[in-house]
């Protein structure tokens, strides 16, 4: 009944000496740590290295730090028919709200257009819109996508959602499958994205797509906000259709490479909103409450929850 921790950038310590303490008649170890492979029954895992899984011949569950679970689905030498348990918890839920409230809310404002007349003290009563004349778009409906949308509808937007298949969610208009994309964007003035990274999702936010979003409503022309995955966006294109006007404006929490090359053009951008992968963190108390819930679970009964879906990468 050993858990093992392989946990990239986060101090796998501090996560075993937590884990022990609710889990007392449990193993648990770290990579330092001396252990049998053979041993393992658990591993909890944040970008997991080329070797994570290798001789662990009696593993029962992966549990993932992270909500996005792209690291593990796309790991060269994931075990076949290993359950994959990801993150979901309320409160990472809600930071990402903030994290999209917070950033629609900037660009509905104009923040771009006020920063840049307070740089030349420029003092000009231009008076932005209500919120509800904006059309906000968000790409994936699922657990943060969902929550995000309710909150910015009670916030007064016009909320539209796109996923892969129908939620018949009361409060916001939705649009479904590659058919309805087009559609999608074609009303969309602030397009969010938090869509799972998946092969069918790459590059999403790119030139061809922002050339469709509805131009002539949101003062400035239309913004976006990426708080999912690098993945998910071209940043070439990004750069070029700031410097142009496609895009208004962007907010980039993920990028292809983390951190930000020095060399990257977004950096100096100032419609680019760069913040540091922090749009919401897999809290400790959180991870060990659901870790612990489901290994109980597990061992009662066999099932688990929020398992992931290989064959559709989330
Ligand atoms: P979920 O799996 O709960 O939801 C994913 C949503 O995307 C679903 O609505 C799904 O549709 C939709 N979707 C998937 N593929 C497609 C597609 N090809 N076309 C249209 N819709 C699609 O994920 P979460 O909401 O929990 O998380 C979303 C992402 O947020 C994570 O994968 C992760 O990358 C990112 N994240 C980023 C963080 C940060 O700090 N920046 C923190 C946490 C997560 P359907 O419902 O029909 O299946
Ligand atoms: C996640 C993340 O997927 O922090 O949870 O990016």
């Amino acid at each position: 009944m050993t858990l093992l921790m392989h946990l990239t950038d986060v101090s796998e310590q501090e996560w075993a000496s937590a884990f022990q303490a609710a889990l007392p008649n449990h193993k648990i170890v770290t990579r330092a740590d001396d252990f049998d492979p053979k041993e393992i029954k658990y591993i909890y895992v944040w970008k997991p290295e080329n070797d994570a899984f290798d001789g662990l011949e009696n593993l029962e569950v992966i549990f993932s730090l992270g909500a996005g679970v792209d690291g593990i689905v796309k790991h060269p030498r994931l075990p076949k028919g290993v359950p994959i348990v990801r993150f979901v918890d309320d409160e990472l839920t809600q930071c990402m709200t903030d994290y999209v409230v917070t950033n629609v809310g900037m660009h509905h404002r104009q923040m771009t257009r006020y920063m840049r007349e307070q740089k030349s003290k420029t003092w000009d009563q231009y008076y932005p819109e209500r919120a509800s004349t904006i059309n906000v778009g968000i790409m994936g409906l699922g657990q943060l996508g969902n929550d995000a949308a309710q909150k910015l509808s009670h916030l007064g937007y016009n909320v539209a959602g796109w996923s892969r298949s129908p939620k018949n969610i009361e409060t916001i208009e939705e649009f479904s499958g590659a058919d309805q994309f087009d559609a999608f964007l074609n009303r969309t003035d602030i397009l969010v994205c938090l869509l799972p990274f998946t092969p069918q999702t790459q590059d999403i936010l790119c030139m061809e797509n922002f050339k469709k979003l509805r131009r002539g409503h949101l003062p400035g022309g239309p913004a976006i906000v990426n708080a999912a995955r690098g993945g998910h966006q071209n940043e070439e294109d990004i750069a070029v259709a700031l410097q142009d006007g496609t895009l208004g404006a962007a907010s980039l929490d993920v990028f292809k490479t983390e951190p930000l090359p020095q060399a990257s053009a977004l950096w100096v951008l100032d419609n680019c909103y760069i913040t540091p992968h922090i749009a919401a963190i897999s809290g400790l108390d959180a991870g060990i409450k659901l870790v612990t819930s489901q290994i109980a679970r597990y061992e009662e009964t066999g099932e688990l929850k929020h398992i992931v879906d290989v064959s559709r990468g989330y």
